[in-house]
Formats: structure tokens, C-alpha cells, sequence
């Protein structure tokens, strides 16, 4: 196999046309996204969007462990030590550059099939969020676990955790509590459901489809016929048995009393408990940072929530919050950050601000013609 970052295959249609697969190749990352990875993709699919011999595009990641774990957050962990306080710019140019990416996907004009088998965590779910064609099985892991690394959930997230029922996004968001394939199709991250087995099956279904007729429809006839062959294997969903809990523990009207109630539940349950302790476990200021963010994002356009969470992520990856929480997990690997705030009670409102202060004058942001 190639050891390009990504490999892209045009797969011959027998009516002459073109599916575009992407395969993210970094399989002992567990495809965690690099900078390289995001170059090689975007003139691609740009590249794709316009052939129109080109019916559709797949994204994958190679081996069976994950699509896509994260980002890879050691390279921006380097530039944050290089320069600490910022400016950074390989911070800027690496979210820059993720989020235009996200975003062309998210706008992408035919149908954009993402296989997302096994972990689909942060950066792996800016790419998945977008697609029009999500496929989810049995393996899938997904998740928004910022709050563990000093950071809030980026890529779209404060586009997709603000559209999800109720109050589960806020609370996904907090707590960085994975969920399954049946929770990713309750909570609209996921359109079907696909054993991973029969990803091949998909591959010849498209390959033996009438393209002539609309591209969306193609694939959703191929993929409900392939959901319907494995909905025996479809779990049951956590999120959805318990919706009501997660409402009743998320009805606050302060950060303090939020975190209050979620941390100090007393349950059995192990996805709930554990979702509580990583919340416990998390940075008090991405505590603050993540309600606030959902708060300010909730009326925004899609390309006005990718221009604000760039600037909240550049200014993350000045303040130190960030970096520690790298250092901790995947540096030192102590999994012991000191945070720069002791409690979710002990943070103020001029550090918070600070995140949230414009980086650039109005008209020079780098996603302005999104
Ligand atoms: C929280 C996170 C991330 C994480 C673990 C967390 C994250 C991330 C990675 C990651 C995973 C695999 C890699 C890698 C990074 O782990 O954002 O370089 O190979 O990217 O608890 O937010």
C-alpha cells in the first residue's frame, strides 16, 4: 500500500462514470488528521466536485480500527510550545485549512458517502458531520472529547451539537461521552446503518448502478437495501433510553449548577457515570468555554459558526489551557493536567473573555468568503 497520507482511487462505474474513494492512510494514528492529510484532500475533492463524470465521493479510513481518531494534535502541541502566548501560525493555518475542508463537505454538490466505522472522534467528526451519505456500524465509537485536552468541540461542532434533540449535544459536548451507530442515527449524525462487512457489497452496488438518474437517489436506494441486510446487528442506544435523564441533568441557567448536576449523579449506569467522571476530569475553563460557545453559535449560519470557532480555537492554542491538556494525555501521558482554574466555580469572566476576543479586524478573517 502507498504510505501517501491519503490515498485517492477513482473507481470505474459500468455505465463510465467515476466514484472518488479517499482513504485516509495513518491506521496506527488511528487516521488522526494531519495537515497533510487536509492539503492532499481539499484540491481533491475541489477537483471531484467539478468532474462531472464523478458521481460521488467516499470517505474512509484505512484498516478496521477507526475512520479518523482526532486531530493530530501533537504537531499543534510543538507549535504551541514554540510559541507560547502566540501568535502561532501553524495553529491558524492547520484550523484554517481543517474547517474549509469541513466545510466544502458540509456544501459538497453530489453525494458524499463517509464510511464511519469504528472511532469518529473530533476532527474525524468535523469530516463526518457534513457528509450526505453517513454510515455508521457496529464498531462506531463517536465522540466530542475536547473537554479531556482544554479545548471545546470544534470542526462543526457548535453548528451539529446545537441540532441534536434536546439538550443532547450540550451534554455530549460536556462530558465527551461516546456514542454508538443507534445513538449517531438518533442524535442526526448518522443517515444509515451499514455492517462493516458488507462495505464491499456497497462498493459493487454503486459500481453496478444507473448514474443517469439523480446521484442522491442512487445511494440511498443502495444503502437502504444494505441497512436493511444488517439492522439484526444495530445496538441499542444509550442516548435515547436516557434522554429524559439527560434533559432533567442539563436544565441549569448557570455553567456552576450545570456541571453541579451532572458531576454529582447517582447512577449504576456505566455510560452515564462514566460520562459524569470525564466531565470531572475536564478543564473548568473548556467548561465555560462550551456553553458559552453553544450559546453564541446557536443562530448562526453554517460558514458564520466555522468563522467563530476559528477564532476560539486560535486563541485556545494561545493560552496554555490547550496545550497542557495535550502535555498530559499524550505527551507526558502523567493524564494529570494542571488546569488553569481549579474549579468550574474558580474561572473569570477576563480570562474567559480573552478566548473570545476577535484575533483579526473584520474583513481579514482567513474564512471571510466562505
Ligand atoms: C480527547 C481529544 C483527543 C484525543 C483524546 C482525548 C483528540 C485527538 C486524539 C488523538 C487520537 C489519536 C492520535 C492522535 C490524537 O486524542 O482530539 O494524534 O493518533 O486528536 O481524550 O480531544
Amino acid at each position: 500500500m502507498s504510505d501517501a497520507p491519503v490515498i485517492f482511487e477513482e473507481l470505474a462505474t459500468h455505465d463510465g462514470n467515476l466514484i472518488g474513494i479517499a482513504t485516509l492512510n495513518a491506521p496506527k494514528a488511528l487516521n488522526a488528521l494531519s495537515l497533510e492529510m487536509i492539503e492532499a484532500m481539499y484540491p481533491q475533492f475541489l477537483a471531484w466536485q467539478k468532474n462531472d463524470q464523478v458521481k460521488a465521493v467516499w470517505l474512509q479510513g484505512a484498516g478496521d480500527k477507526a475512520f479518523c481518531a482526532g486531530g493530530d494534535i501533537v504537531q499543534l502541541y510543538r507549535s504551541m510550545v514554540e510559541h507560547p502566548g502566540g501568535p502561532n501560525p501553524y495553529a491558524e493555518k492547520f484550523f484554517t485549512d481543517e474547517y474549509r475542508l469541513d466545510h466544502l463537505i458540509h456544501t459538497f454538490n453530489k453525494p458524499f458517502i463517509l464510511w464511519g466505522n469504528g472511532i469518529v472522534m473530533g476532527g474525524g467528526l468535523g469530516l463526518m458531520a457534513g457528509a450526505s451519505h453517513r454510515v455508521v456500524t457496529e464498531s462506531a465509537r463517536i465522540a466530542m472529547p475536547e473537554i479531556t485536552i482544554g479545548l471545546y468541540p470544534d470542526v462543526g461542532g457548535s453548528y451539529f451539537l446545537n441540532r441534536m434533540p434536546g439538550r443532547t449535544g450540550l451534554f455530549l459536548g460536556l462530558t465527551g461521552a461516546s456514542i454508538n451507530a443507534a445513538d449517531a442515527l438518533f442524535v442526526g449524525l448518522g443517515d444509515r446503518f451499514v455492517t462493516h462487512d458488507r462495505r464491499d457489497a456497497a462498493f459493487d452496488a454503486l459500481k453496478s448502478a444507473d448514474w443517469s438518474t439523480d446521484g442522491n437517489t442512487v445511494v440511498n436506494q443502495v444503502l437502504r437495501r444494505l441497512e436493511a441486510e444488517s439492522l439484526d446487528a444495530l445496538p441499542a442506544s444509550p442516548v435515547r433510553d436516557h434522554f429524559d435523564a439527560i434533559q432533567h441533568l442539563t436544565d441549569a441557567d448557570d455553567v456552576v449548577t450545570l456541571v453541579q448536576q451532572i458531576t454529582s449523579i447517582k447512577t449504576e449506569d456505566k455510560w452515564l457515570s462514566r460520562a459524569a467522571s470525564t466531565l470531572a476530569a475536564g478543564s473548568p475553563t473548556s467548561m465555560h468555554l462550551i456553553v458559552r460557545q453553544l450559546e453564541a453559535t446557536a443562530q448562526m449560519s453554517l460558514a458564520e459558526v466555522f468563522r467563530a470557532e476559528l477564532n476560539l480555537s486560535v486563541q485556545a492554542a494561545c493560552k496554555g489551557e490547550f496545550a497542557e491538556g495535550i502535555r498530559a494525555l499524550l505527551i507526558d501521558k502523567d493524564r494529570t493536567p494542571k488546569w488553569h482554574s481549579h474549579a468550574v466555580s474558580d474561572v473569570d469572566d477576563a480570562w474567559l473573555n480573552g478566548f473570545f476576543a476577535p484575533v483579526w479586524p473584520e474583513h481579514e478573517h482567513p474564512l471571510e468568503t466562505l
